[in-house]
This record gives C-alpha cells, structure tokens and sequence, in this order.
C-alpha cells in the first residue's frame, strides 16, 4: 500500500509540475510518470544505501523518505520545482532530485555520467574498512545504487563505467554496487532495440543480471531484494533490468506524437504502472479500485494545494545568491602533529639523508607526497601506472611499497574511471590524489571534473562535495619526446571551470609546498584543485650550465607551504617585470641573468596560481615596475597571456607585452620548442620593450 501511495505522490508531482510550468512558476518538467516501480527499489534498499539516481526516480525518493522520519517530501520537492531559495537540496539553482539525509547525491543532465562516481563510492566502501576516513560516510555494509536509462546505457562514460565494474570484480575486488535500468524503450524519440538490454547485459563476467516488470510492483520488490542482497553480501556488482514505460513523452515540451504512432502512445497509456497496482491491490484484497482512487485523488488535491503555497517562496535573484554555493564550506578536520620520526626513519629509510642535499623536482614532489600519506590516512593515489612502475617519470617511485596498493592504486586504462574513482571515493571521506599521466589525456575525461566535480557543491548548495587534488603531468619542452600528445600546452580547458583550483609550480621547492598547500585545500576546505607538473621539469637539474645544479632545491621543511594566491618574486628589479610560471619560469631565470649583465634591473614573478588568477598579488608584484613581459608557454588563443594583459589593463598603468606559444600544436624531434617561447626570445623581447641596445 505504501508503494502505491509513493507511485500516486510521484505521479501527482509530474502533473503539478506542468502546472506550474504554465503558470510561469515552475520552469522544467522533466517526469517520472511510467517510472513509478522504482519506489519498490526503494523500498528493497536501505535508506543509508548511496543513490545516484536517473532524472525519473522521483518515485525512488519518495518512497524513501517514507522510510526516515521527519522527511517533508512533497513541500521539498515542490521547492525544487519552483526553484525557490528554500529548495533543500540544490538552494533554487536547478530542479533535481536528491536529499543529504537520504543519502541521495544530486545528479547533472548529462547522461551517464554520475556512473564512474557510483563505481568509485562502491569501492570506496571496502576501502574504508580497511583504512576508515575522518569524514566517512558510508556504512560497512551498505552498498550503492546507481540508474539510470535504456538508452544512456550505449554512452561510452555508461560503457567504461560498467567496465571498470566488472574489471574490479573479476579480481575478486569487493564492488557492492547495483546498476538499475530502467527500460522504457526509447531515449527522446529513439527506440532502443527490442531486447536490446537483456542481449548486451545478461552476460558479462562480473555482473550479474537480474530482471523484472516495473509495472508489477510485487515482481519488482522481490526481485530488486534479491538483487541488493546478492550485492550485499557477496559485496559483487549487480544489474537490475526493470521494464517500465514513459507516459507524458520525454519533458514537459515533448509531443511524442510527433515520433510515435498515436497507437503506441495509447499502448503506453493503458499499461499505466498505477492502473496495474490498483489491480494487484484489489487482487490480493488489499484496498478496493474505489480506495485506491480515493487516494490518488486525495494525493493530487494536496499536492496542488502545497505547491500554491511553495510559489509564494523567494527565489534566488542576484549573482551573489547564485554563486554562494560555488565554493564549497570548510569542514573540521582533526589537528595533526605530522608524521612521528620513527615513521618516517621507518618509511624514508637512505632518503632521509639526502633531504638536505639539492635534489630534484621529481624527487621532492615523491617526499612531499610520502610526509602527506604518512600525516592523512585517508589520502589515497590512483592512476595508470603510479603503483609498481611508479609513474611514467618515477614520481610516485616506491609509494606502493611504503603505503600498500590499497592506497596506491594502479587503475585500469580510462581517465574517466579514473576520475570516477576519485570522485566516488571523496563522497566517502578519501582525499583522493588521481594522477592523469599526460595533460592531452585529460580531454576524453574532462567531464568528470567540468560537469561532475566542480558542478556538485553548486547544486547541492554546498551539502556534497568531492574534495580532490588532481595531478597531471603536463606542458611542454621535451627534449626531443613525445610530440604534441606528450606536451600539451593549454590548460584552457581548465581555467573556465568556476571553483576549480589551478596550480603550476615551477620548480621542486615549490611543487612541495605548493602540494602540501593543495591537500589542506582539499582536506580542510573540500576545493577540487588540479596540481599540473612540468614535465620538462621533472628531472632539470641545471639552470645555466652543465653541473650548476641552478634547478634543484633542498626539501622545504615539512611546516612550509605557499598559500594559495602567493606568487613567486625573485629580484627587486624595476626596469623590467617578468610575468610566468612553469617552463617559462625557468627560462626567465635563464634570461634574467643575461638581462641584469646588460645593465637591465629585472624581477621574474612566478604566479604559481593559475586560476584563479592571484590578482592582487601580481599587482603587488609588478608595482613600481616600468615594464611588464609576460612569458607564457600556453597558446596566444585561449593561453594565460590573454587573462594577464586584460589584467594589467584593467588594473595596473604599465603596457604589457606578451611572449606566448603559438596557436600551433608541438612538433616532435629536433623542432620541439619551435613553438614556444625560448630564453633568446625573451631577452630579445625584453631589450626590445625596454629600450636596451642589442
Ligand atoms: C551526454 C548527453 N547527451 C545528450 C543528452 C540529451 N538527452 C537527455 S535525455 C536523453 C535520452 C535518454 O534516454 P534514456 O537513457 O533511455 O532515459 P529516459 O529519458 O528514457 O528515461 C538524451 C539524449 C544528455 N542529457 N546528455
Ligand atoms: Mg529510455
């Protein structure tokens, strides 16, 4: 009875919705009509199970908050429509589904790609049992629950998640994780194959399938119990295939006639999910057809009479109200008093005595990840190749050993796994470290970061977050390696995502403290940050001659960090302030010496920070200079160098000049700096703004 109650609350929400959406007070009306069997996965779940749900499970939130005390879920909802202020999961900035004390995550419009998270959060469960976060939340026993539609299932992000399910579980990794498709045939206006799903899913290793008819909510209950038990204690993925039908078309401005025959739709229409549990109901005597009326009635008179006073809500109006969730809040986190000295005895071993010799960027960024792994137990690595091999350039070299590959993890070949992984963990308390191992192998993957990461604190209004730091070996000037899809040079891609953190040190002092910087930025205030190393860097011993070891730095006392915003200022130069990071940084200090022997005072500010932008800082830094280069490695469209000329256009009264890559990819072998700026280029550059004499 109370599955009927959900279906007639659920049904009632569509119809009201569209209302509202003609009265102008509500403004998306995607449904859930025909989708109303997923109150009985509800019901076959516990509520503290994680749910990354389709856009059509409202039935699957109804039904259960029915089973937490306290829930409001109707006026909840209907907030959501109207996209009020009061909205309790998203703060009035989207209609979604989703509820903190429901453990129901919010999910974006982009389909399929809430499934790489759900396979990480499910992993993250026998993770925490083994090594239990600060902020946990997810229970040993529980599992999680992820659906989605038909047609999303064929989606490469759908694919790849599915995959890396089944590639974990065919290592007899524990993945307690229940897929449910709900099959209603079509995606929009096309039709998925007549027994499409059951051919592709009822047979993969590592995934078992179950099936049943969502328009029975008995056959659904019983086998969705089934299911989740299967995946609760054998701690094994699932497929739950659950027959539903779409009615009301596709969203509110759908007209399915216009793609469907108008016997389809009335086809549909009669095999209404509600109709059929009047029926069961009546069968197995448990309310008769007129009962079970009452209530449908009596549920959409109240529903409309709720959703009269819900509009009267504020509504979110300035870009301040909107953009409050961005950022997400900081979260308490147990002081520590950093790794003990028999740990570290224990864990460095030899290396301990070469901390206070010059050593590399590699190196240090190895040390300073090893202080952090032995100072939070709950940051955990992952990427391809960063355990036994310990990365492409050895960064990560021993990591496995001293930390175990539970919390080094060499994941399978797919960024967007990957990320998932990291992603899905953060929703459990981890302070993931993935690694993507080359920048231009981040774009197959970027979603993940663009459209899941930074999206979710904005539309929770700050209740979910995935705190990570992203490493990613990047940029340019290999000698002689790899060509353009080794050395990419644009992080264009990176700066336009609000919220996200860009750091860029330029060499290994830096890159320790900046790094130490980045986890308490996401340990402490939950920010997503991506941490791009120079890869030309790495190893770069020397600054101007063979031997001089200009490029290596001792490790920065374990206390030391650069806090976010902080640029790098080497010289008190005033003829001449050079505006870089990263590569550029380097050749700057190359030139900067050849500059001041030719009588130019010149200073090289380091930004460190690449989004968001430490404004003030460089400022700061350039003031009192008569001459601004920018050096900038990135490309001239889209490069950094375009944000810092309007930057010193809007703020400063010194004319920038900019020195920048060219809008080129990169060349390998001999010509593989051709494209980018050199340190004869920025002297020639820097004589020529100046005035100096060859
Ligand atoms: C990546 C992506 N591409 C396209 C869309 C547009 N889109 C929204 S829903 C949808 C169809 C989904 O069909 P299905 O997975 O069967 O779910 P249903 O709506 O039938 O429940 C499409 C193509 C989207 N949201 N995301
Ligand atoms: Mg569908």
């Amino acid at each position: 009875m109370s599955l009927y109650r959900s279906g007639c609350l659920c049904r009632a929400l569509d119809r009201t919705s569209r209302k509202m959406q003609e009265a102008k007070q509500g403004f998306y009306t995607i449904g859930s009509s025909g989708h109303e069997g997923m109150a009985a996965v509800a019901a076959a779940l516990r509520p503290t199970d994680m749910a990354f749900l389709h856009y059509r499970d409202a039935a699957f939130q109804i039904h259960r908050a029915s089973q937490v005390p306290g829930q409001s879920v109707t006026w909840d909802m209907l907030l959501s429509f109207a996209c009020s202020a009061d909205d309790p999961i998203s703060g009035g900035r989207h209609k979604v589904l989703g509820s903190k004390t429901l453990n129901i995550p919010p999910q974006t419009s982009t389909i399929a790609s809430h499934i790489p998270k759900a396979v990480g959060a499910a992993y993250s469960i026998g993770l925490a049992r083994r090594h239990p976060p600060e902020h946990k939340a997810l229970e040993d026993s529980g599992i999680v629950m992820c659906s989605f539609g038909d047609a999303s299932c064929n989606h490469s992000t759908a694919q790849g998640a599915f995959n890396a399910a089944q590639w974990t579980d065919y290592q007899s990794v524990p993945l307690p994780l229940l897929f449910v498709c709900e099959d209603n045939g079509i995606g929009i206006s096309t039709r998925t194959p007549k027994g499409w799903i059951a051919a592709t899913f009822s047979t993969r290793p590592g995934l078992k399938y179950f099936a049943c008819d969502g328009l029975d909510i008995f056959d659904t209950y019983r086998v969705a119990r089934d299911a989740a038990n299967y995946v609760r204690t054998c701690r094994k993925p699932a497929f739950l295939h659950i027959r539903t039908i779409r009615l009301y078309g596709h969203a509110g401005a759908d007209v399915p006639t216009t793609y469907l025959s108008r016997d389809d739709v009335e086809a549909e229409e009669a095999n209404d999910p509600l109709l059929h549990t009047v029926r069961l109901l009546a069968e197995a005597g448990a309310a008769t057809p007129s009962e079970s009326l009452g209530i449908y009635s009596e549920t959409a008179e109240r529903v409309d009479r709720i959703a009269a006073e819900v509009v009267t809500r504020p509504r979110l109006s300035t870009a301040g109200e909107v953009m409050a969730s961005l950022i997400p809040p900081p979260r308490a986190c147990k002081p520590t008093n950093g790794p003990g000295i028999e740990d570290r005895a224990r864990i460095f071993g030899s290396d301990l005595k070469a901390m206070n010799e010059p050593q590399t960027m590699s190196r240090l960024i190895n040390w300073t990840l090893t202080d952090l792994m032995l100072d939070h137990g709950e940051i955990v690595l992952m990427g391809e190749d960063v355990g036994r091999k310990g990365g492409v350039y050895g960064v990560t070299q021993k990591l496995i050993a001293r930390f175990g590959a539970s919390r080094v993890i060499d994941t399978l070949l797919d960024e967007q796994s990957i990320l998932g992984l990291g992603i899905g963990l953060a929703h459990n308390g981890f302070v993931p470290i993935p690694e993507i191992q080359f920048l231009a192998y981040l774009h197959n993957a970027e979603d993940q970061l663009r459209g899941e990461a930074a999206t979710l604190p904005f539309f929770s209004d700050g209740q979910y977050t995935n705190p990570m730091v992203l490493r990613i070996a990047g940029l340019g000037y290999q000698k002689g390696f790899g060509g353009h899809f080794h050395n990419d040079n644009s992080v264009a891609v990176l700066r336009d995502i609000p919220g996200l953190i860009l750091a860029c040190p330029s060499n290994g002092a830096d890159a320790a403290m900046m790094l130490r910087e980045c986890v308490r930025l996401a340990r402490e205030e939950q920010r997503l940050v991506v941490f791009l190393e120079p890869i030309a860097l790495y190893h770069t011993r020397d600054l101007h001659e063979p031997g001089d070891k200009g490029w290596m730095t001792a490790y920065p006392d374990r206390s030391q960090r650069v806090a976010l915003g902080e640029v790098g200022i080497y010289g008190d130069g005033d003829d001449l302030a050079i505006l870089t990071f990263g590569n550029g940084a380097y050749l700057s200090h190359q030139a900067k010496q050849e500059l001041e022997q030719a009588g130019i005072a010149t200073r090289v500010i380091d930004l460190r920070w690449l989004s968001p932008l430490p404004e003030e800082a460089i400022e700061k830094a350039v003031s009192g200079c008569r001459h601004v280069l920018i050096v900038d490695e990135t490309r001239r469209t889209g490069g950094l160098a375009e944000s810092l000329m309007a930057l010193m256009s809007e703020r400063t009264a010194i004319p920038p000049v900019r020195l920048c890559a060219e809008d080129s990819f990169i060349a390998t072998g001999p010509s593989y700096a051709a494209t980018m700026p050199s340190a004869e280029a920025i002297v020639a550059a820097a004589r020529a703004l100046t005035g100096a004499s060859a």
